[in-house]
């Protein structure tokens, strides 16, 4: 438990330098700069000295510069505090999102929906203009890659989470500010929150870059963000507590020039029946 995340040696590395009575914080560093994420290493050596472990209501980026997933490196470029988001670089690499691209391309692309507030249903709205792909139901070699990428890097269960889904907007089009947490207010929300509970985590990976417009922008925050090819945004939808964050408050500005795509990742505070 917590302590054989990483295997026994790691286990009996943990217990022995606790023995030897090695500083917490440094062991805590050397794992990190390891194999472990920052959460995960944490518990680890709680849990060893009997203390209370940490379950992180959310999904998150440890706080480093470079991240090594499985041998492949993403780098944070910007993060800012409230909402809780990340600008990513080569969160999946140039071949990886031309391989997304085609997949999607193949499928056909059909005008976006947003959640019917009523029924929970999907319906064509103002908001958003884009058109857009899901995968539903499908096993594809590329979306488990990405899926189990981010999954690892952002320290949450793969099976909590939906599957990918590919947005392309054109000359004009664009995604008005809104959240993406289901509001349990709205009677809609109910047939979403069944299956997987509440929305905790973001990723919206770019795979085309627009020439101009066709950002994604925080405006409680006022930012916007525009990765390059690969380079990804998440954000967490919840705040610590694993409460609706009225700060990820998000829009895909509208694109000026050129054709904007991109893949964006949900996850969820339980498993999801696809
Ligand atoms: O297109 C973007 O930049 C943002 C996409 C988005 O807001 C969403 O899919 O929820």
């Amino acid at each position: 438990m917590y302590v054989d995340k990483h295997g026994p040696k790691w286990a009996e590395w943990i217990r022995h330098n606790i023995e030897r009575g090695c500083d917490i914080m440094q062991m805590k560093e050397s794992m990190v700069s390891s194999v472990w994420s920052e959460v995960d290493a944490i518990n680890a050596l709680n849990y060893a000295r009997g203390l209370p472990t940490f379950d992180s209501a959310r999904p998150d980026i440890p706080n480093h510069n470079l991240h090594n997933v499985d041998g492949h490196t993403v780098r944070t470029l910007c993060r800012i505090v409230s909402p809780n988001a990340v600008l990513l670089d080569n969160l999946i690499t140039e071949e990886e999102a031309e391989e997304l691209l085609s997949l999607a391309k193949s499928k056909g692309l059909r005008p976006s929906s947003v959640v019917d507030s009523v029924n929970g249903g999907s319906i064509m709205h103002d908001a958003r203009t884009s058109s857009g792909v899901f995968f539903s139901g499908e096993i594809h070699p590329i979306l488990t890659k990405i899926s189990n990428r981010i999954s690892k890097l952002t320290n949450w269960p793969e099976d909590k989470a939906e599957v990918i889904q590919v947005l392309c907007y054109e000359k004009s089009q664009e995604y008005k500010p809104h959240f993406d947490w289901f509001d349990p207010n709205f009677k809609g929300s109910a047939s979403h929150l069944v299956n997987g509970g509440q929305r905790v985590g973001t990723t919206v990976i770019y795979l085309q870059l627009s020439e101009d417009g066709g950002r994604t922008s925080f405006p409680e925050a006022g930012v916007e963000m525009s990765p390059n090819v690969g380079g990804a945004i998440f954000f967490s939808d919840v705040d610590e507590n694993g409460v609706p964050d009225r700060k990820t408050l998000h829009a895909g500005t509208p694109v000026l020039d050129g054709v904007k795509i991109v893949a964006t990742f949900w996850q969820r505070e339980n498993t999801v029946n696809k």
